[in-house]
């Protein structure tokens, strides 16, 4: 019984503290969670057999609830598996709880079989670890649901015989706290003499004040599409020569320019961002709620003129895709040639994308995660990206009413660093399809080698252009 006590507290505590859903990938070890969660069927529970896609999923989840979610793994290599979404998670401020059963603490160290030193395996990823046995209990008072956390349960060897434990509280969503206002903002701009205003993700509610606050400035701006405001803004193209200041709002920009202002040393740069970051060495930055922003009588002079738009693929597929859609860019490419060739007609479409740490992984897994209901979902991922996150589809049983398209760009390999690499053994060159993977996972296939007049469909489908 100490099991399912210790069990159903760390579940009740997680609940309390945020969490809305269990991702749950079962194995031996962690059965006392299961069988606490199966008794009360009122909390939502997906289950999953990959620990590292599962991860990347409840990300996902965590991302679209705008609350915690938690992951539960049994003991091992399935924890191992959790890093990189811990990582991600870590770096765009989601609340991922990482639930990790363990065997009792004596067998630790002793090469026992599934037993190796779990705490502490995601080391600075996490805000805080525990690790629980026996008596132990959980207080989660003074986690703020802005990082991810790792609990780590030992379990005896889980009983078999029948089972009972009370209901689990109902889930309660806990507002998370942001911090307060940008400090030196409001002194950087006062300096700022030829200001690039440079904006990256944002979270839902923080567009219109960022909106209202970039307006009153006037300067020159460029948008990336997952900011939300691409529509609203024209875009310069950010070339450096032409700025003493470049201020960043939101996350860490995909555009190569961010990463080239480290050779251009003359450039003030200030980040007002709700991911605690600079994104550049020694880089002054402001934690802050964005929501906070005002408007400023502080208007700067446009030192450019935005860029006429220019015509690839993405520009007729964005034309013809549904308004008010969810689309999902998934790797580096793609979400730059969005930034580029996406049509400025006003389509109120929902970007997002998976920018923590720039991985391919976990991308089609995290999308899942993202899915919106009562509109049509797209995700654009390039093949390599596709080809990592193979048993993604696995939760796709389990959604109900969502339909999406999954683009795959097949251009046969990592083409992203042809410009910059031309080495052949960079591109991982291959001649592979997809439509066995559609069949796999029992999806409609559709080949594409142009974008056809009528984008419309009834079935989720997987469309390769090659
Ligand atoms: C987990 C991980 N491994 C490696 C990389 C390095 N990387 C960045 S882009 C890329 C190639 C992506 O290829 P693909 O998905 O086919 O897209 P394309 O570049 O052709 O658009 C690789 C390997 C990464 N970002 N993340």
């Amino acid at each position: 019984m100490k099991n399912l006590k210790l069990a159903y507290n760390t579940l009740e505590e997680v609940i309390l503290s945020g969490v809305q859903e269990f991702v749950v990938c079962p194995g031996a070890r962690n059965v006392p969670w299961v069988q606490v969660l199966v008794n009360d069927p009122s909390i939502k529970v997906w289950w999953g057999y990959e620990e590292r896609s599962s991860a990347f999923f409840a990300l996902g989840r965590s991302r679209a609830l705008q609350a915690p979610v938690a992951v539960l793994t049994t003991s091992g290599t399935a924890v191992g598996e959790l890093l990189p979404a811990c990582m991600e998670a870590f770096y765009t401020s989601v609340p991922l709880v990482l639930m990790t059963a363990d065997r009792p603490r004596r067998y630790r160290h002793t090469g026992a079989p599934q037993t190796c030193v779990q705490p502490g395996i995601f080391g600075s990823y996490v805000e805080t670890s525990f690790d629980l046995e026996a008596l132990d209990t959980l207080s989660l008072k003074n986690w703020q649901a802005r990082a991810p956390i790792h609990i780590n349960v030992s379990f005896e060897d889980p009983e078999k015989r029948g089972f009972h434990t009370p209901a689990l509280p109902k889930p309660m969503l806990k507002t998370r706290i942001w911090p307060k206002k940008p400090e030196g903002l409001y002194s950087f701009l006062d300096r700022a003499d030829k200001l690039l205003v440079v904006i990256s993700t944002l979270r839902k509610t923080a567009q219109a004040p960022v909106a209202r606050f970039v307006e009153s400035l006037g300067s020159d701006v460029y948008i990336e599409a997952v900011s939300g405001l691409r529509e609203q803004f024209s875009s310069v193209e950010p070339d450096l020569n032409h700025y003493t200041h470049v201020l960043r709002i939101g996350g860490i920009p995909t555009h190569r320019f961010w990463r080239d202002l480290e050779s251009h040393p003359q450039i003030e740069v200030f980040s007002v961002t709700e991911d605690p970051f600079s994104g550049l060495p020694e880089g002054k930055f402001s934690h802050c709620n964005l929501e906070t922003l005002e408007p400023l009588g502080l208007p700067k002079a446009k030192v450019q003129s935005a860029k006429t738009p220019k015509k690839g693929l993405l520009t007729e597929l964005s034309e013809k895709i549904a308004p008010k859609s969810h689309i999902y860019l998934g790797n580096s490419l793609p979400i730059r040639h969005w930034d580029l060739f996406a049509t400025n007609l006003s389509k109120g479409f929902h970007i997002t994308a998976s920018r923590g740490l720039n991985g391919i992984d976990g991308q089609l897994s995290t999308f899942f995660g993202l899915m919106e209901p009562g509109v049509e979902n797209w995700a654009i991922l390039g093949d390599l990206t596709t080809l990592y996150d193979l048993s993604a589809p696995w939760f796709l049983r389990q959604i109900k009413d969502m339909k999406f398209t999954l683009v795959i760009l097949n251009n046969g390999g990592g083409r992203i660093f042809e410009p910059m690499f031309p080495i052949p053994e960079m591109i991982n060159a291959h001649d592979l399809s997809f439509e066995p993977f559609a069949k796999l996972w029992g999806l409609n296939y559709e080949k594409w080698d142009r974008i056809p007049g009528s984008l419309s469909f009834k079935e989720s489908r997987v469309i390769e252009i090659v």
